[in-house]
């Protein structure tokens, strides 16, 4: 039997993009289901995708309040995908940036890898349309990351993604405070902490067309802090070992 796929899709404010996104996503992989994660989008997101939802059985949506942070609505939609038994969950945007022509190269290198990073910089990886400085601060944000964490990635802040569901449920997600984007390093990290095979599959990233980006300086302000406070921890627990816990827990349940 085949897995059973499901794609989550975090939004807010992308009623311009979601139709495209769900329509290009189920012309390359026909059978995958998508859960759209919407945060009481303002401009209707989360009507259209319950329209979408009401005529199709492949699409879901799942309503939140207020608007949270990426993390959060990616650990109500794992939650939700783990309930309903699905085998794979895949993080995608829902702008574009991640052609969902490429999630077939995802899926087959989760063959061999319990997560699979869709990489912007690994060779073959690239980024079309960003700004200089939007790519610079990405770029510059990777290498402090995989150098603060001693994190053995090119590309571990990207939100294109595949994992096993069993890698899920292995990893304690209970405890993640991280709200923006470095909810995808906080999670990359615990993965490789927990022995998990990690790979990076090249991804070609496109900038949005429509809408505009919810990137903001406090976001990326808790990433510099939190990934900084994680490895002075990371390192002070080498040479303290028993007075200083490691920040994240390799635990597995
Ligand atoms: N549910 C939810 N989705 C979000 C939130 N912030 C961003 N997103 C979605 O996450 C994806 C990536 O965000 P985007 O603004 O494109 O970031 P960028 O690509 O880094 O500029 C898009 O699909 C957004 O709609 C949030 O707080 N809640
Ligand atoms: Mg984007």
């Amino acid at each position: 039997m085949s897995d059973r796929v499901l794609v989550i899709v975090p939004t807010y404010n992308e009623a311009e993009n979601l139709g495209q996104i769900l329509e290009r996503l189920q012309a390359s992989v026909p059978e995958a289901h998508a859960l759209v994660v919407d945060d009481g989008s303002p401009d209707g997101t989360g009507d259209l995708a319950e329209a979408v939802a009401a005529r199709d059985e492949r699409v879901h949506v799942l309503r939140r309040t207020a608007k949270n942070g990426l993390g959060a609505a990616y650990i109500a939609g794992f939650r939700w995908a783990r309930e309903r038994g699905y085998d794979v969950v895949v993080e995608m945007d829902a702008d574009g940036s991640h052609a969902p022509e490429q999630l077939p190269r995802l899926l087959a290198a989760l063959g061999d890898a319990d997560l699979v990073l869709g990489s912007r910089y690994v060779p073959g990886g690239e980024v079309t349309d960003w700004p200089a400085h939007r790519l610079l601060l990405s770029r510059a944000g990777n290498r402090y990351t995989r150098w603060a964490l001693r994190l053995p990635l090119n590309d571990a802040t990207g939100g294109y993604r595949a994992a096993r569901a069993a890698l899920i449920d292995r990893l304690p997600f209970d405890d993640v405070a991280s709200q923006g984007y470095c909810f995808q390093v906080d999670w990359a990290w615990r993965a490789v902490r927990a022995g998990a095979r990690v790979a990076e599959v090249p991804i070609t990233f496109t900038e949005r067309t429509f809408g505009r980006s919810k990137m903001s300086g406090s976001i990326v302000g808790e990433a510099l802090v939190r990934v900084t406070v994680w490895g002075v921890r990371d390192r002070l627990a080498d040479w303290l070992p028993g007075r200083v816990t490691r920040p994240v827990p390799a635990r597995v349940r």
